[in-house]
């Protein structure tokens, strides 16, 4: 039992039925609230709530102290051996599998930055209203993704509250960090108050990264920026906020679940870490070198991501999103007629004539042409290309299964 600093009561938890747990509040000794039933990260707003029910506001930073000694009271290993027990299993999965190319993205950034959510709305295809009620995470979670063969990115999502942080700056930081390819630091846009606390813990992790591995890539989304008013502003702000002290060349990107930037993003990062990205790049290259064709455009088709462009960051964005609405339009507006199924798609207006076709199981290549008065013979001419490097690509796949 812990006094509520400032106030006349006393709070205490005690163990529920199944991982939950009871909260008790007494005003000098009389009982005066009881819940049952209750998680970890719930606790905080149930006592605020119940503070806040008589008139009392005690800081956020000054509760948050005393749930975390009266939870170790509670049980005073439990984190420490959750946390060891998940990591040493993540080790282990991760060293089977490193010899595959599976690379380690470590997602990290204060509690509540939203990333859970960065990568349940891109490799789980949640909608944003999904996302809405996502739950703090608890320790470390790791998911392994494919993406069309070109890819496979091992997340390891760190929960980011404090009681994590403290573990992850002392005894497990090599397990986090070494082996590592990818750094993607997570800044919640619209929390300004916490913005010296996350470039703090930026910098550590830099550190981190850079002195476990050679060539680490480092990115920043600046997230939730869909509640930012001034984008641009912001963007230049933390390039000039989070690069002073670092000279390893940082990737910035403004995201948020409501739209498609969180699929551009991710595009780039996954294209970083694939060894097949060189050879798709030269390949679209080639094809945007015909006359006539203005980009070209390699998508995966579960995930919607671009493993291969010609296109500048904002146009991809928009094809990126063209074509998560051609997904949903194939899957949902005729149960029979199913993507999987998807051989070619054309689109004609009077300034451009669009092509996407199928490539694998996985992939599909959009080609974009931009002059409207073309030929019959011309378009044919182009098409012919688009199916070579379509071939081509494909031939990179089956080259890898004989080998
Ligand atoms: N407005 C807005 N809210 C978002 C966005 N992304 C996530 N959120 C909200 O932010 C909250 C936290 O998201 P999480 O993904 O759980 O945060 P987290 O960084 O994983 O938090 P921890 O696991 O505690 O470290 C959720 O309630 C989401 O609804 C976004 O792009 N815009
Ligand atoms: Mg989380």
């Amino acid at each position: 039992m812990k006094k509520i600093p400032g106030t006349m009561y006393h709070f205490g938890l005690t163990n529920s039925i199944s991982d939950t747990l009871s909260i008790n509040i007494w005003y000098r000794s009389m009982l005066v609230f009881e819940q049952t039933g209750i998680f970890k990260e719930e606790i905080l707003k149930i006592v605020k709530n119940f503070l806040e029910s008589k008139n009392l506001t005690i800081p956020n930073n000054r509760l948050e102290w005393i749930i975390k000694e009266e939870l170790k009271d509670l049980s005073p290993e439990s984190d420490i051996t959750f946390i060891e027990g998940t990591v040493s299993e993540i080790l282990g999965e991760f060293q089977k599998k490193s010899s595959e190319d599976v690379k380690k993205i470590v997602l990290m950034g204060l509690s509540n930055a939203g990333k859970t959510c960065i990568y349940e709305r891109v490799f789980e295809g949640k909608k944003p209203w999904e996302l809405m009620q996502s739950k703090a995470t608890k320790g470390i979670d790791y998911k392994k993704y494919e993406v069309g063969e070109i890819s496979k990115p091992m997340i390891w999502d760190l929960g980011g509250q404090q009681q994590y942080l403290d573990e992850y700056h002392g005894p497990l930081r090599k397990s986090i960090f070494q082996k590592a390819s990818v750094l993607l630091y997570v800044i919640d846009a619209s929390d300004a108050g916490r913005y010296e606390d996350a470039r703090d813990e930026f910098e550590w992790s830099v550190n981190q990264m850079l002195s476990f591995n050679k060539e680490p890539k480092l990115n920043v989304f600046l997230h939730k920026i869909d509640l930012v008013k001034d984008k641009k502003e912001l963007l230049t702000y933390f390039k000039n906020f989070l690069g002073q002290k670092i000279s390893h060349n940082i990737s910035y990107y403004s995201t948020s679940v409501f739209d498609e930037s969180l699929f551009t993003a991710w595009s780039g990062i996954i294209r970083e870490i694939s060894p097949k990205s060189t050879y798709i790049k030269a390949v679209l290259k080639s094809l945007k070198d015909q006359d006539g064709v203005k980009d070209a455009v390699l998508i995966e088709k579960t995930s919607g991501l671009a493993c291969g462009s010609t296109l500048d960051e904002n146009e991809e964005e928009i094809v990126i999103g063209m074509i998560s609405l051609l997904i949903v339009t194939c899957d949902k507006v005729t149960k029979n007629m199913k993507f999987e199924d998807f051989i070619e798609f054309r689109l004609k207006t009077r300034a451009h004539y669009l092509l996407i076709t199928d490539v694998t199981a996985d992939l599909m290549l959009v080609v974009i042409l931009e002059s409207p008065g073309f030929e019959d013979q011309k378009l044919k001419e182009i098409e012919a290309v688009g199916k070579d490097v379509a071939i081509q690509i494909r031939n990179l796949w089956s080259e890898e299964e004989v080998d």
